[in-house]
């Protein structure tokens, strides 16, 4: 097969929603559809149960939440699906944010009961800029849900996106027994098996059949019947090109726990949507933007590396250690973007300049992985990363491109962490280098100090949970927390020894990031405004790369 047609199979979407709303559930019911699964598991499962496969982290495990995001990647159908199941929580957001920046489409779940929550509102933003089709799946149907037209509405109104219903529920809570495809005009009714765990029977009927009226009370007959005819007399029909565009989203009504609705789903979602398009590179006004040399400018036009183009070029949105604790591994997670990557390939870094030959290269599947020959636009794949890689790195064969920088989140909250026993002190310096390389926290020194107590830096506070407990159980290191009463940090720009003499409020703190330059840390933006006039020939500069849609 040659690459165009590799790319057109492939279909790389991330799961997004506010928390709890079902994304890991979901993921595990379209992997259970999907074949690459045989029994779900549950996201709280109890002991001896079996536990879902994305949320592979132990503190997921524990909490039933998810942390981090996953990649999935299976066969379907004659399609290659790379599947992105996302963590809800907005202290995790910027995790979510870059895995979004990898992904061609995604799908947004909606909770029947509650409709448009605020965390949906702001990736939904961020998919609005991306301008990538979004795909709406209404999910906990057998649950007491608001009135299927009530919830498109508020789509249309809060988020500003047209909706397009592929398929209709009949009933829902103890009422739900099925949607109606709207394409096909065939109403499956499905049954409860036990939690879910393996595919439901599906039966067709004609949606008029007395026996599709016997099977739920007059009211919700009524309802359901009533709701299609107002779509059907409506009479729009589904612009495909509008969806491409992010204008509208097709909307699937579900219940994920007890499988209604994930095969329609699914099919119906890898006919529907887009495989791999351009990407488009940095602007060439950009600082390293010239670096784009001729790929950049032929290109330039037609939006970017086009996915057929025959160079590989790809870039690194995720780093994650330890998914393998018994080899305590580092991965980059690069998303293919041109051409065909090949193990053993040699690429060059942007970033470093430097060749690199990727001789383990692995195809994800969460916490497992398979050794990889090949790969196309749109694949995730995960390289062995011994410390060469970073967020945001762009590889390439042939002429040198460069993908717009990913940016990171303005740390809000701060504290010093201290490991509790000194000789555990090589781990814990391990740790903290892993934590943030992976972008989970950023990490200050105090101004010239000896590197012994960091400050970490996070945009929530459920991240310093997530350190702390992952310290202990991937380093063996204990450690204490002790927060910090500031809320922002600003890099010092100017002359280095006269920021390290810097005047500043009393409140506030010079500190050296990674790569030694000097931040300061406010609790106010009052106290940014005193240090500015006090030292007029420095600069008081806001701490992240870009503006971001922040969620
Ligand atoms: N009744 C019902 N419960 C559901 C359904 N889908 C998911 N749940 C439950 O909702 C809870 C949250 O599900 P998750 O799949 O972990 O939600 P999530 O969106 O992945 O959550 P985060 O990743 O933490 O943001 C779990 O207890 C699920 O069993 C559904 O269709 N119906
Ligand atoms: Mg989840």
């Amino acid at each position: 097969m040659n690459i165009i047609d590799e790319v057109r199979r492939r279909r790389t979407f991330a799961i997004i929603s506010h928390p709890d709303a079902g994304k890991t559930t979901l993921t595990e019911k379209l992997l259970l559809y999907g074949g690459a699964i045989h029994v779900a598991g549950q996201v709280s499962a109890r002991r001896r149960q079996r536990a879902v496969t994305s949320d592979w982290m132990e503190l997921e495990r524990e909490r039933g939440i998810s942390i981090t995001s996953t990649v999935l990647q299976f066969p379907y159908d004659g399609y290659t699906i790379n599947l992105l199941d996302t963590p809800g929580h907005q202290d995790f957001g910027e995790d979510t944010y870059r895995t979004l920046l990898a992904a061609d489409s995604a799908v947004m779940l909606i909770d029947a009961a509650k409709g448009v929550e605020p965390q949906t509102k702001k990736l939904f933003a961020i998919c609005r800029a991306r301008k990538i089709p979004l795909f709406t799946f209404i999910n906990k149907m057998d649950r007491p849900s608001r009135d299927p037209l009530e919830l498109l509405d508020e789509l249309e109104s809060v988020l500003g996106i047209g909706t397009y219903p592929m398929n209709w529920p009949l009933g829902n809570g103890e009422t739900f027994k099925g949607v109606y495809d709207r394409q096909t005009g065939a109403l499956h009714l499905f049954e409860r098996s036990a939690h879910g765990a393996t595919k439901a029977a599906v039966q067709t009927a004609d949606r008029r059949d007395p026996a599709v009226a016997a099977l739920v009370d007059e009211a919700t007959f009524a309802a359901f019947i009533d709701g299609l005819d107002l779509l059907e007399g409506a009479g729009e029909v589904f612009d495909r090109e509008a969806m491409l565009r992010g204008e509208i989203t097709p909307v699937f009504f579900g219940s994920a726990v007890t499988n209604f609705g994930v095969q329609l789903f699914l099919d119906a979602f890898v006919e529907m949507s887009p495989p791999p398009v351009a990407r488009a590179l940095r602007q060439a006004q950009g600082d390293r933007g010239e670096a784009q040399g001729d790929r950049g400018e032929a290109q330039g036009d037609r939006g970017g590396v086009l996915p057929d183009d025959p160079s590989f070029t790809g870039f690194v949105f995720k780093i994650q250690a330890n998914m393998d604790p018994r080899h305590r591994d580092r991965v980059a997670f690069v998303r293919v973007c041109s051409g065909k990557f090949e193990r053993d390939m040699t690429v060059r870094n942007e970033r470093t300049g430097k060749d690199v030959r990727l001789a383990r290269a692995m195809k994800l599947f969460a916490d497992e992985r398979e050794s990889l020959e090949a790969a196309y636009a749109g694949d995730v794949v995960g390289l062995a990363n011994p410390g060469v890689f970073a967020i945001g790195d762009t590889l390439y064969e042939g002429a040198p491109v460069v993908f717009p920088p990913i940016p990171s989140f303005a740390p809000e909250h701060f504290a010093t962490i201290r490991s509790i026993d000194t000789a555990s002190y090589k781990s814990f310096g391990k740790g903290i280098a892993q934590l943030r390389e992976e972008g989970a926290v950023q990490i200050f020194y105090p101004w010239g100090s000896t590197r012994t107590e960091p400050v970490l830096g996070v945009v929530g506070e459920l991240q310093f949970e997530v350190a702390k407990y992952r310290l202990e159980a991937e380093y063996g290191v204990k450690t204490v927390l002790s927060a910090l009463p500031f809320t922002l940090a600003l890099r010092v720009g100017g002359d280095v020894d006269v920021a390290a003499r810097a005047q500043l409020p009393s409140s506030a703190k010079l500190v050296e990031d990674w790569e030694g330059r000097p931040v300061a840390l406010f609790e106010s933006e009052w106290n940014v405004k005193l240090a500015q006039e006090w030292n007029p020939a420095l600069a008081f500069l806001s701490y992240v790369t870009q503006e971001v849609v922040s969620t």
